[in-house]
Formats: C-alpha cells, sequence, structure tokens
C-alpha cells in the first residue's frame, strides 16, 4: 500500500470516533484531509466542526460543513488530528504544519485527542523529526541560545510567519526522553508562544494505518 492509502485507511477509521450531534474537532495536514473528506459523508449528524487552520476550515466548508468559532463551543467531545512523531505512549511532535498553537488550543478544548497517522511516524523516543517552536520574532535569538543549551541545533524556519505573526524555531538533535517535562521547561521560556511536543495534550488514541490494516494504540 502507498503512504496516501494508509493515510485514506486512518481517515476512514477515524469517523468512528466522531461523537454523533456533538461539534468536532478536526486538526491539519494530509491525513486530515482524507478524515474530512470521510467526515462529509456523515456531516448531517454532526453539529458543525472546529478547526486548526484556514486550510482545514477551506476543505471543510467546501463539503458544506459548518466551521465554528472556537469561542462559540463549550464542549467538544474529541479532537482529531495528524502528527509529525508519536511514541508509544501517545506523545507527539507537531507543528510541520507551522500550526501548532491553534492545534494545542483545539487539542486543549477536547476531552479526548484522536491521533491519526501512517506507520512510519510511530518512534520509540521524539526527535529524529525537527521540533518546532513557535517564538515572537524579539525572542528568537534568547530563546535559540537557550535551546542549543538543551543541545539542539535552532534554525529559523525561513519563508514562514505563523498565522500569529511570529516564527517558527525548527530544533535538530534533541533527544525527548521525557516529554511531559520537556513541554513545560519549554513553554515557561519568555517569548515562546508554543512547542511542538504535545505531552500534556497526548493522544488518548493513536490509529495507524499499516499495510495490515489500522492498528490501534491506547
Ligand atoms: C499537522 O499536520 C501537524 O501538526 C503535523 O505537522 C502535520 C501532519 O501532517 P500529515 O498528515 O500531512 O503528515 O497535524
Amino acid at each position: 500500500m502507498t503512504q496516501d492509502e494508509l493515510k485514506a485507511l486512518v481517515g476512514r477509521a477515524a469517523v468512528e470516533h466522531v461523537v454523533p450531534g456533538a461539534v468536532v474537532g478536526v486538526g491539519t495536514g494530509s491525513t486530515v484531509n482524507c478524515f474530512i473528506d470521510e467526515l462529509a459523508k456523515i456531516k448531517d449528524r454532526i453539529a458543525g466542526a472546529v478547526s486548526s487552520s484556514q486550510k482545514s476550515t477551506e476543505r471543510l466548508q467546501a463539503h458544506g460543513i459548518a466551521v465554528l468559532d472556537a469561542n462559540q463551543v463549550d464542549s467538544l467531545p474529541v479532537y482529531i488530528d495528524g502528527a509529525d512523531e508519536i511514541d508509544h505512549g501517545g506523545h507527539m511532535i507537531k507543528g510541520g504544519g507551522a500550526a501548532l498553537t491553534r492545534e494545542k488550543i483545539v487539542a486543549d478544548m477536547a476531552e479526548r485527542f484522536v491521533c491519526i497517522a501512517d506507520a512510519s511516524k510511530l518512534v520509540q523516543t521524539l526527535g529524529r523529526f525537527p521540533l518546532p517552536v513557535e517564538v515572537i520574532p524579539m525572542a528568537s535569538g534568547l530563546v535559540s541560545r537557550r535551546l542549543r543549551a538543551l543541545g539542539g541545533q535552532p534554525r529559523v524556519r525561513e519563508g514562514v510567519v505563523t498565522d500569529n505573526g511570529n516564527v517558527i524555531l525548527d530544533v535538530t538533535g534533541l533527544e525527548i526522553r521525557d516529554p511531559a517535562a520537556m513541554e513545560s521547561d519549554i513553554n515557561n521560556w519568555p517569548g515562546v508562544v508554543t512547542v511542538g511536543i504535545f505531552a500534556r495534550n497526548r493522544a488518548k488514541v493513536c490509529l495507524l494505518g499499516t499495510p495490515e490494516g489500522v492498528r490501534r494504540l491506547d
């Protein structure tokens, strides 16, 4: 099976996790695009969606799915999104698409994060994928120095300004053995908006696309 077929497989499987009658949180990326296309088939059974990016919003609306402002929504039973890396505990690196801040907000609103990914995203230890950190531009030098002190090599992502007007540092060379500790440490540095470690908001369920079918990690 191709990687695209594996993404389509988990996109279909994710529909079973949508709660009928409720608003669903929708992430970003090519795997989520497959999910959105499947969600369209049951759009009459949901109350709408909260989206983590402009791209997903456009795709949802093109299917006739109502996209609600996050501030209009009090309860979100489930958030479905992809990842750049996921470990066996459901901790993830996200932000390859630069939407990490909105993704973390919607993930935090939701009771349950369902991660959908092809099996190549599963790792023993997070860190091979460069860790994205969204930073207020004035602090990029300061934050870069602190990331170097942790053993990482940060680089400003060229040509990218986030939806929030900030820059992204991509950090290579980190072995993230304690995702929760590193997430809260980096999050506390002045100038950091969001670090792309999702440990506090880790996936409760991960649906992994494999050639043998959907593998579920709880
Ligand atoms: C979002 O999209 C991001 O957090 C992650 O960077 C990316 C995964 O995209 P894809 O499904 O295209 O690999 O979920």
